[in-house]
């Protein structure tokens, strides 16, 4: 636990904050230049990074870092909101959504996939194995089982009390900025902190960026409601030219804005990261203002440069840096109203 607490360093980010910029040193072997980092959403993104890092440090592919740092988070039963353990939709199934996309623009993407527990290697191996970029349900099910993934109950005791709760009131509200609950408070492991999806963004010793993103999705959903987290260019978009991005937060608005494909344009314009992440966030507001001041959504963006930035619509949305030199937790205390 100390430990843990005393490997995340706290950064408070103020509203005028600069652009991230890393200051990482290149890892031995390296592309000149080059300097591999990784990012990820949330508290959950600090154990994450970790295992994405121990890819990174040894020259590896930025893909395999991705997709071996969330899967961190899909196996963490504490969390009610990636993988499994994460909380069902309205009717009791737990249904799985991720995507995945390399420095070539290969993608890769699972939805409402039910009963199998690392949806990211699924989603990879729609990308290398399959014509196709994006499989759902049953299909996504089938594919996963004639590839060896083992099928499971998703549904553990505490997510099935948490449903039976809701179940009494039945009322479906996406909780508003739910990741407040977390914000300075103390962070300790095993604390159930209703967090987010997590969406991670690596930058390898070769100069390739690539991203992946899973999430059970919001909590008590329609049956079949899919949101942003498996839909390219919405949920996650990677441009090896330029840079990547991915979201957080109540899906249908980051649809609606084509959201992470949005920043990384943005940044292809010349926006930094930061910069691209806020004007993503305003495009939201100017749609849908009254929705805008209810909701949480985050965007967050790594450049070629291994420059990096975030920005959500409300306070409390924190995000996880990893490189040579550090293992940060990065609380954004800024918001739009
Ligand atoms: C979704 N963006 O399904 C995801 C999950 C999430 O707050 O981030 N919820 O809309």
């Amino acid at each position: 636990m100390n430990s843990r607490r005393q490997f995340i360093k706290k950064t408070l980010v103020g509203a005028a904050a600069a652009t991230a910029v890393s200051q990482a040193i290149a890892v031995p072997g390296s592309r000149k230049g080059v300097k591999p980092i990784v990012i990820s959403t949330w508290d959950f993104g600090v154990a994450a990074n970790k295992a994405a890092w121990e890819v990174l440090k040894d020259n590896g592919r930025s893909l395999d870092a991705v997709e071996q740092g969330v899967k961190v988070a899909e196996a963490d039963l504490s969390n009610p909101t990636v993988g499994k353990g994460g909380y069902p939709d309205r009717d009791g199934h737990v249904t799985l959504d991720a995507c995945i996309m390399d420095e070539l623009g290969n993608c890769g993407s699972v939805a409402a996939l039910e009963h199998i527990a690392h949806p990211i290697s699924v989603a990879r191996l729609v990308m290398e194995k399959t014509p196709h970029v994006m499989l759902v349900g049953e299909g996504a099910l089938q594919f996963a089982m004639e590839n060896g993934f083992e099928r499971e109950n998703l549904l553990i005791p505490s997510s099935e009390k948490a449903w039976q709760e809701w179940l009494k009131e039945k009322k479906y509200k996406p909780i508003m900025n739910i990741e407040n609950k977390s914000f300075n408070t103390e962070r300790l492991p095993g604390n159930q902190y209703n967090h987010d999806t997590i969406g991670m963004l690596a930058l390898d010793a070769a100069g390739n960026l690539s991203g992946a993103c899973t999430t059970s999705g919001m909590a008590f959903k329609m049956r079949g409601r899919v949101g942003d987290s498996p839909i390219i260019g919405a949920g996650l978009y990677i441009d090896n030219e330029v840079g990547g991005a991915t979201s957080t937060g109540v899906g249908e608005e980051v649809i609606r804005t084509v959201g992470s494909f949005l920043v990384v344009e943005l940044m292809r314009q010349g926006y930094s990261p930061e910069a691209a992440c806020k004007e993503a966030v305003a495009r939201i507001v100017k749609k849908k203002p009254d929705t805008a001041r209810e909701i949480q959504v985050g965007f967050l963006a790594l450049n070629k440069k291994g420059e990096y930035g975030s920005y959500a619509l409300q306070s409390g949305f924190t995000y996880a840096v990893c490189d040579a030199q550090k293992q940060d937790l990065v609380i954004k205390g800024k918001h739009i109203f």
